[in-house]
C-alpha cells in the first residue's frame, strides 16, 4: 500500500495539491493517427508535425510516474472495424475525400487494430497500464474509465496528450463534472492551432479554475 502524502505544484490559478497515490496520469490519444503523416489528423487538413513537441515532455513525465509506481492510463480515439459505433455525422463531417474507415498509409483511418490507431512508440503503454478505447472526444463517454478510476481510488488527474482544445478539453470537462481535480501541463498538450492551444488552456484555468489547473511538466516533476 502506497503511503498518502500531499504535494503541491505551482500552477494557475493557484497551487494544485494532490496525493500521488490517488492521482492518475491520463495520456489522451497520443496515436499515430494524430501525430504522424497519413492519419486522421492530416486527413482533417492539419500539419501534424505541430504536435510532436509534446512527445519529449510526455516521455519524461511518464517515466517519472512509472518510476514512482503511480497509476498511468492511456486513451485512444477510434472505432470498431465494422464502424457500427461511428455516428453517421462524424463519418461525413469535413467533406474530405477520405474519411474514417477508409484506407490510408497507416491502415484504415481511426479504426481499432490498425497501425495508425495505435499509440506512438515513444509513449507505448506497458503491460498493466489500462488503455481506454473511446469512440468520442471525451474519455468518459461510452467507456469504463470512471469505473477504473473509482476502483483504484483515484481522485485527481494529470491530463496530457492531444489535442488541447478537443479531446483534452472535453475529457477535463467530463472529469470535472464527475468530481476529479484535473491538472493540465501546458507543454504536454498540443494543438494544430496555436491560438486554440492558448485559449484551450485559458478556458480551463479561468474563473478560479472553472475546469481545473494549468502548469507545466517541470513543475510537476519538481513536486513529485
Ligand atoms: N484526440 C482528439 O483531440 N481528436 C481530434 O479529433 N482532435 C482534433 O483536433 N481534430
Amino acid at each position: 500500500m502506497m503511503t498518502s502524502r500531499t504535494v503541491a505544484v505551482e500552477a494557475e490559478p493557484y497551487p494544485f495539491e494532490f496525493d500521488p497515490a490517488h492521482t492518475a496520469l491520463l495520456i489522451i490519444d497520443m496515436q499515430r493517427d494524430f501525430l504522424e503523416p497519413g492519419g486522421f489528423g492530416e486527413m482533417l487538413g492539419n500539419d501534424v508535425s505541430q504536435l510532436r513537441s509534446t512527445i519529449e515532455p510526455n516521455k519524461k513525465l511518464l517515466a517519472a510516474w512509472r518510476d514512482a509506481g503511480l497509476t498511468v492510463i492511456h486513451t485512444r480515439e477510434g472505432h470498431r472495424s465494422d464502424l457500427t459505433d461511428l455516428p453517421p455525422c462524424k463519418k461525413i463531417r469535413g467533406r474530405s475525400p477520405a474519411s474514417i474507415g477508409d484506407t490510408g498509409p497507416m491502415g484504415r483511418i481511426l479504426v481499432r487494430g490498425e497501425a495508425g490507431h495505435d499509440i506512438i512508440p515513444e509513449l507505448y503503454p506497458k503491460p498493466g497500464e489500462p488503455v481506454i478505447d473511446k469512440p468520442g472526444k471525451g474519455a468518459f463517454w461510452a467507456t469504463d474509465l470512471h469505473s477504473i478510476l473509482q476502483h483504484r481510488g483515484i481522485k485527481s488527474l494529470i491530463v496530457t496528450g492531444v489535442t488541447t482544445e478537443v479531446c483534452v478539453n472535453t475529457t477535463v470537462r467530463e472529469a470535472n463534472d464527475r468530481g476529479y481535480d484535473c491538472l493540465v501541463p501546458s507543454d504536454c498538450v498540443g494543438s494544430y492551432f496555436p491560438e486554440f492551444q492558448e485559449m484551450g488552456l485559458k478556458m480551463i484555468k479561468a474563473q478560479g479554475g472553472i475546469f481545473g489547473w494549468v502548469s507545466d511538466s517541470a513543475k510537476i516533476l519538481a513536486a513529485l
